[in-house]
């Protein structure tokens, strides 16, 4: 099988839903305009500028990477409810699970939820980072249903020589014994403001840098809403940062229950600590007092 398949923006759902679970992955160009991409660049360079190198060899000791992304812009709406993007997760992922409730034979709908945000940015000299899947996170076996859908947005031009992340196409059907052979890896070569789309079992990995400029680019995870986020967005995204999206985004960020009954509080959709303004008050427990 060759490179991945590119399509545009308005490009039929269904269609693109298709290529995806047949190749794994697929590239939308222009995904993010230009006016996103720069306000995006402008939240998150004072944080890049900040930010070490990585320590080991999995995230790269020439490769820069901030996280708790939605605590960092307001900017990230158009990204994760991309049409093509979020239509394809909940398409995929949001499938009705049957159960019988005592004599009643129901469906459930699982939620998804952002998992992983992270601004990649690998530097020359950084080498290619070892394939992997990202859903084996959930130490979840292969081949079976998808539980991620991933995105990579290029903030800057991504080539096969810059570090263009490496996927290998089909590699979704592969089992656990099969191990991932670089020379398998296609780079993913698109334009600022691309998106590379591709599913969790799919094996990909930061490529080699051998440029002088480095390359940016932004990653989310949706997961599906009866799984642990990768990053913990409760810590990661304080409350006011939440409040600034609209309810759709603020669901997908974990204020949200996943049917049938996952994540309540006080046995009520989560959601309801963000209309309440403050936080909750829990019926027979006392505030606690700080240590004096
Ligand atoms: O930066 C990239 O292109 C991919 C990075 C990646 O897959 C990871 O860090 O898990």
């Amino acid at each position: 099988m060759a490179g991945l398949i590119r399509v545009q923006p308005d490009a039929d759902l269904d269609e693109v839903v298709e290529i995806l679970e047949r190749d794994g992955g697929v590239i939308v160009e222009n995904f993010t305009d230009a006016a996103t991409l720069a306000a995006l660049m402008d939240d998150f360079t004072p944080a890049l500028d900040a930010c070490a190198y990585g320590e080991d060899w999995y995230n790269g000791k020439r490769t820069r990477r901030v996280s708790s992304l939605f605590a960092r812009t307001t900017h990230l709406t158009p990204v994760v409810t991309q049409r093509l993007y979020l239509g394809a997760a909940r398409a995929i992922m949001q499938k009705p699970v049957p159960m019988w409730i005592g004599k009643s034979r129901v469906e459930m709908t699982p939620t998804i939820q952002i998992s992983g945000t992270q601004l990649i940015q690998i530097h020359n000299g950084q080498g290619k980072q070892p394939l992997h899947r990202d859903d084996a996170l959930h130490l979840r076996r292969h081949p079976g249903p998808t539980s991620r859908v991933q995105l990579m947005v290029a903030m800057s031009d991504f080539t096969a020589e810059n570090g263009g992340t490496l996927v290998i196409p089909g590699s979704h059907f592969w089992d656990d014994e099969r191990a991932p052979e670089a020379a398998e890896a296609y780079p993913t070569v698109m334009p600022a403001g691309s998106g590379l789309i591709w599913l969790g079992g799919v094996y990909h990995g930061g490529g080699r840098n051998t440029t002088d400029a480095p390359r940016t680019g932004m990653t989310l995870a949706l997961d599906l809403g009866n799984l642990r986020q990768e990053e913990n967005q409760y810590l990661a995204v304080p409350k006011e940062s939440v409040l600034a999206y609209p309810e759709e985004v603020r669901r997908l960020l974990g204020y949200d229950r996943c049917p049938p009954g996952l994540g309540w509080y006080e046995m009520e959709d989560p959601y309801v600590v963000l209309e309440d303004g403050d936080t909750v008050q829990v019926p027979g427990v006392a505030t606690p007092v700080a240590a004096g």
